[in-house]
């Protein structure tokens, strides 16, 4: 039977991927590290068929078709080449447990769950950096998602992508550190995140800035996170961001995935702060906040997130685990 289903958790970037030296291969232009997340999953089986005369794609019941299936089915072509079997298609059943609202892009938790259930099922035995690279070639912060707790995407520097893969940094148990999903009433975004890294690569004069500061920022939240060290980790993770968004204000033509809201609970987290509550804050291509905080605080952090006028939902979350097979 060519048959497998994996599990797979979402992560939050603290030091962003933002921009590729190659879309095809999605090779990025710097490093990156993140958080995997329990909260937020998706469970994929994928059961390669014989009588089969292409690939089929089923989200949550709803047969999948146009844009969505072609990446799927792209993705699915890649590890036919890998294994060999160029005429060999597949039933894909995902569920995901991905708030969308909540921000979380599924195509983290997604493109790992499908490299998993798809290179087992074809018979492939992929190491963790194999399938990372693997991963990686579907959605690059995907690449994350294979390792549980911290992980470091490393852009490598080889024209074919070989070196180009995440490693572990710390497992689950190293330090329970957790993130509040912060879900807006308005969350409409008008450039994707593969649009807008493009865009602000190509365009945007503080881009060349944004790169030079990705080493510094790499070593001082891997020293803080080595040494559990909750502000270091979280002010290092808030300065990326901010740094991040920064270089879309001057693309051409300019963008920012902010709104109101968005900048509203920012000052709500330096207000906790000032009040001696660590916490700190970060944000994806998208207007929705997360916030990193320690388990002592997460009452009064979660009471004050939900104060905030435009805030409708706050979703706790600890550190999650790698991929598993079911
Ligand atoms: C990240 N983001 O590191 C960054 C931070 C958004 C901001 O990875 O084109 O969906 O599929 O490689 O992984 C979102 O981009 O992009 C993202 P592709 P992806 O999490």
């Amino acid at each position: 039977m060519m048959k497998a289903t994996a599990k797979a958790h979402t992560n939050i970037a603290l030091i962003k991927y933002w921009g590729k030296r190659d879309e095809e291969l999605i090779l990025p232009t710097n490093s990156s590290l993140s958080l995997t997340l329990d909260g937020f999953h998706t469970t994929t089986t994928v059961d390669f068929r014989e009588e089969l005369r292409e690939d089929r794609f089923t989200l949550d019941d709803t047969e999948i078709t146009g844009d969505a299936y072609q990446r799927v089915s792209g993705f699915l072509h890649r590890i036919r080449l890998l294994a060999g079997k160029r005429e060999l298609y597949a039933d894909v059943r995902s569920v995901n447990e991905v708030p969308t609202a909540a921000g979380f892009a599924s195509s983290a938790s997604g493109f790992a769950a499908l490299a998993a259930a798809g290179s087992r099922a074809i018979g492939l035995s992929l190491n963790d950096q194999e399938l990372s690279r693997l991963t990686r070639q579907g959605s690059g912060s995907a690449s994350r998602s294979i390792y549980g707790g911290f992980a470091e995407w490393q852009m490598g520097e080889k024209p074919d992508g070989s070196d180009s893969h995440a490693v572990p940094i710390a497992p689950i148990d190293h330090w329970d550190i957790r993130v509040a999903a912060v879900v807006l009433s308005s969350t409409q975004k008008d450039v994707s995140s593969r649009a807008g890294m493009k865009r602000t690569v190509e365009t945007s004069p503080f881009y060349s800035g944004w790169l030079d500061s990705i080493p510094r920022d790499m070593e001082e939240i891997k020293s803080g996170i080595a040494a559990k060290d909750f502000e270091k980790v979280g002010q290092v993770a808030e300065a990326n961001c901010l740094k991040m968004h920064a270089t879309t204000l001057g693309a051409h033509p300019p963008f920012t995935y902010w709104h109101d809201t968005t900048m509203a609970v920012m000052q709500k987290v330096r207000e906790m702060r000032a009040a001696g509550i660590p916490a700190y804050f970060t944000i994806d291509a998208g207007p929705n906040v997360k916030v990193l905080y320690l388990p002592e605080q997460e009452k009064q952090v979660e009471e004050t997130l939900r104060s905030i006028p435009g805030v409708t939902d706050v979703r706790l979350s600890k550190s999650g685990k790698g991929v598993q097979y079911l």
